[in-house]
């Protein structure tokens, strides 16, 4: 399966930055080595509609867990659909550790997202305090369980652990194998046949340098890019290394 290229620029651009950066991605991109899939701040997102070329995919970097109604500042699914969001983070540990989302809400998010024509990007991964104790394998299976309850087999899962995320700590590309072999499994008992066909990214400092050893591992098809995201450079430069 090809690799996705997932770009989570996190709360960085204004539209015209974005307009900029689409623009240098248009122009440099020759060929997609890679799908790519920029998600950004919902206010870029008809900037990119309009600026980006055809073959690269955008989206959100979360959606209500409501249809519609009264929930101030929020932005369903039908109007990430409707701007021609292709994808939608939920559960970033950012949104969990700084706005309380717990796995029922993440679950909730990643339904609603299906259920509005988007396909989930729903994030999972273990603090520091959690891989030192050597439980990391355990917790996070035991938050994909949580995040994926109800939601069905149309969906990316990432594993970002906390304590690699923009920090410069990345782990190895062993580290990320083990993760993705246990989530694949895991995947098997909840989506049987299907689970082969979902992709397990990895996120957490990932880089030109070093994103074809970590996507070149058997059960990582992809990668979740924040910091190495907003340069259309390096966006490029990761796609050519794929
Ligand atoms: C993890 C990742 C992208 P960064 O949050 O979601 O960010 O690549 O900056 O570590």
């Amino acid at each position: 399966m090809n690799n996705l290229l997932a770009l989570n620029w996190k709360m960085n651009k204004t539209p015209t930055e974005a307009k900029a950066w689409a623009e240098e991605v248009r122009s440099g991109l020759h060929q997609s080595y890679a799908d790519v899939a920029v998600l950004a701040p919902a206010i870029n997102l008809p900037t990119l509609a309009a600026e980006l070329p055809q073959s690269v995919a955008f989206g959100a970097q979360d959606i209500s867990e409501h249809e519609s109604g009264a929930y101030t500042g929020e932005i369903s699914g039908a109007m990430l659909k409707d701007v021609g969001a292709r994808y939608a983070i939920v559960g970033h540990s950012e949104r969990r550790e700084y706005h309380g989302e717990t796995d029922a809400n993440v679950a909730a998010k990643a339904a609603q997202a299906q259920a509005s024509g988007l396909t989930p990007i729903v994030c999972v991964g273990e603090g520091l305090d959690v891989r030192e104790q050597g439980e990391h394998v355990a917790h996070t299976l035991a938050q994909l369980r949580g995040s994926l309850e109800g939601v069905g087999a149309d969906v990316v899962v990432a594993y970002e652990p906390v304590w690699a995320i923009g920090t410069g700590k990345t782990a190895t590309a062993e580290d990320a194998e083990e993760m993705a072999a246990a989530i694949r499994e895991a995947l098997h008992s909840f989506y049987a046949d299907q689970a082969g066909s979902i992709r397990i990214l990895y996120g957490g400092s990932v880089k030109p340098e070093n994103i074809a050893e970590i996507c070149g591992k058997p059960n990582v098809n992809g990668a979740l890019v924040g910091g190495a995201s907003l340069k259309a450079a390096d966006v490029l430069a990761m796609n050519e290394a794929l």
